[in-house]
């Protein structure tokens, strides 16, 4: 696992990348936008998966460091995209509960937003369930004001948490991210599976949320999100997360 000095040596390094997975309409296979997503190229021991170093980060601080990085990189990749025509396209970030804390932290957004002229409508904040758990004050004021600036929030891992339900009706969203071990189960003669995901897609559609399912693997499993009428997808069978040129590839094809 990272270390904290290491952590702070990488950033000054300027060590860490983004990488983009697509986020696809299922109905027409067409990339809707990209799901940003942090890796650290480092010197000794290659691409760094931020399973390994998030946790540090959020714990020592310097996710407010890295997360500022992430989402200038993103933005100034996202420009490029609309420049070369790819209108429409969303971006989704990550973002911790620590750089909510941040007071300036909507300031320092837009301010982002402005320097890479990116509208903030298409910009999507991905919370994990566990941040709406935290059930802090500051998050809700923050969440609002972000509403407020017309940036959309998503919640991320939807029903892995304990109380995703009463999160729904305690935060304004925009996306309902549909968690993984859901999807696995389509597909495979799992109905349970079936009814749940059917069941939080009705639910994320009646409370006017769009609904993206995540880690798409197979075919079979996508049939199934589109005859239950999931909007969105994003997964491997796709694409898997990668470099920004690929991404660019990726839109160049028209996925
Ligand atoms: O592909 P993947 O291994 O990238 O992502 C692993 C985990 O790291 C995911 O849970 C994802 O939400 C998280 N993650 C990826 N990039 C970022 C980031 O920029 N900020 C934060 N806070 N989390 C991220
Ligand atoms: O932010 P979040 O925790 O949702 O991050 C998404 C994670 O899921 C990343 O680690 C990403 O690489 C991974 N992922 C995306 N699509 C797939 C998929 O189809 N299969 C698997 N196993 N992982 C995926
Ligand atoms: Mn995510
Ligand atoms: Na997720």
């Amino acid at each position: 696992l990272a270390q904290r000095s290491d952590l702070e040596r990488g950033l000054a390094a300027d060590e860490f990348l983004v990488h983009y997975q697509p986020i696809v309409s299922i109905e027409t296979g067409r990339i809707a936008g990209c799901e940003a997503l942090v890796r650290w190229e480092h010197p000794e021991r290659g691409l760094v998966s931020p399973y390994e170093f998030i946790p540090l980060a959020e714990e020592t601080g310097l996710i407010v460091a890295l997360g500022r990085l992430v989402f200038d990189k993103a933005c100034a990749q996202m420009h490029a995209w609309l420049e070369a025509g790819y209108c429409g396209l969303r971006l989704s970030v990550n973002v911790s509960a620590r750089e909510l804390h941040e007071k300036h932290y909507l300031e320092d957004v837009r301010t982002a937003l402005r320097k890479h002229s990116i509208p903030p409508t298409i910009l999507v904040l991905e919370l994990t369930e566990s941040i709406f758990a935290l059930n802090d004050p500051t998050i809700s004021s923050q969440l609002s004001a972000l509403r407020e600036a017309g940036i959309k929030i998503a919640m991320d891992d939807f029903g892995t948490g304990y109380s995703s339900l009463s999160y729904l009706q305690k935060f304004q969203l925009d996306v309902l991210k549909v968690d993984k071990s859901f999807v696995d189960g389509l597909g495979v003669d799992d109905l349970d599976a079936g009814a749940l995901v059917s069941a939080i897609i009705t639910l994320g559609h009646s409370l006017r949320l769009e609904v993206v399912a995540e880690g798409i693997e197979r075919v079979d499993q996508r049939d199934e999100l589109a005859a239950m009428g999931c909007g969105l997808g994003q997964g491997y069978l796709y694409s898997r997360p990668v470099t920004a040129d690929r991404m660019s590839d990726l839109l160049a094809a028209g996925l």
